[in-house]
């Protein structure tokens, strides 16, 4: 019988049949998936794996096997030193952020926007908590996100605003929160959906950080249509996998100069000629999305 993961703690998953009310819990048949070998995680929200139940023990069932992925969200665990997959088969990617508290953090949707295109996944950029002062750093970002063409959506889960926009793009699809802890993903589900009180909870006052409320990714079915995967909030957003040559792709507005520096395997740091180095200059290229690159450059080439 075939299933949708929607949690899995200590090695034991909540599977919903996908004709079914009610899930199982289940192991692990055998001691691994085949699929998941090498990865911190064998199984994430939003997989769909094949069970077999269990007819001696009410609602216990046994993982046989997981389906393909049509995509995914993942990010390398330092710690464990191998990727981790955060949400499995997403119609969306949601990245959700804060202008004040916590402190907009544009490198962390930088690489977001760049796990979601590696992992096949459409993404949307969500600016929650607008009750609160937006600067003008902050808006400049996001207009530079929207002439990259990646949406925007503005809301706030305090006053209500935007909300039924976000719905509406929910939209009968699968769809993943993700961002730094305290932002507001869990309060934005519970409002979208009542009868889940997801917890939530206050940013620290002291270091405006949010608290990681919310300690394992869970897939939450909603009444009026859709599925959302609430993760939780994650301090740093590894990469991995990424070619020193190849990351560049990931940023559209080097698009333009592809193939027009000096060299053709250049990688836009220090190469005489770079034609991105001189759009940098006339300021063509935001520098906070330049500075990011750099980063993630010299941390895919040192980090693992
Ligand atoms: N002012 C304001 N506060 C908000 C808004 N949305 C959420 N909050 C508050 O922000 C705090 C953190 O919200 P959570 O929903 O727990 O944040 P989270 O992103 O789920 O955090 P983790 O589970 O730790 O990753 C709570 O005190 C919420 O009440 C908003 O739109 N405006
Ligand atoms: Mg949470
Ligand atoms: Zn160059």
């Amino acid at each position: 019988m075939k299933g949708t993961v929607l949690f899995g703690m200590n090695n034991i998953f909540n599977v919903l049949p996908i004709n079914g009310d009610d899930p199982y819990e289940c192991r692990i048949k055998g001691k691994i998936l085949k699929d998941s070998i090498g990865a911190y995680n064998p199984l994430a929200p939003g997989d769909i794996v094949d069970i077999e139940i269990d007819s001696h023990n009410e609602g216990k069932g046994m993982i046989l096997s997981r389906d393909e992925r049509k995509n995914y969200f993942s990010r390398w665990n330092k710690k464990r030193k191998s990727p981790q997959t955060l949400a499995a088969n997403l119609d969306l990617l949601i990245c959700v952020s804060s202008p004040e508290i916590p402190p907009f953090r544009p490198r962390f949707i930088d690489r977001a926007l760049i796990s979601s295109e590696r992992g096949g996944v459409k993404p949307l950029i969500v600016m929650n908590k607008i009750d609160q002062k937006i600067d003008a750093m902050v808006t400049d970002r996001l207009n530079d996100y929207e002439k990259l063409g990646f949406e925007v959506l503005y809301c706030s889960a305090e006053t209500g605003k935007g909300i039924e926009e976000l719905k509406q793009r929910l939209d009968g699809s699968t769809v993943a929160f993700v961002g730094q802890s305290g932002v507001g993903k869990s309060t934005i589900l519970n409002l979208i959906e009542p009868k889940i009180m997801q917890k939530t909870a206050e940013v620290s006052q002291k270091y405006s950080r949010g608290k990681h409320t919310t300690c394992y990714s869970i897939l939450v079915d909603i009444s009026e249509g859709g599925k959302i995967i609430d993760t939780p909030g994650v301090r740093e957003l590894l990469l991995y996998d990424i070619e020193e040559l190849e990351l560049q792709e990931y940023f559209p507005e080097f698009e333009e100069f592809f193939g027009t520096c000096n060299f053709s395997s250049c990688t836009h740091i220090h190469e005489p000629g770079c034609s991105v180095l001189e759009a940098l200059k006339q300021g063509k290229i935001h520098i906070d999305r330049y500075e990011s690159y750099i980063r993630i450059m010299d941390e895919l080439k040192n980090d693992k």
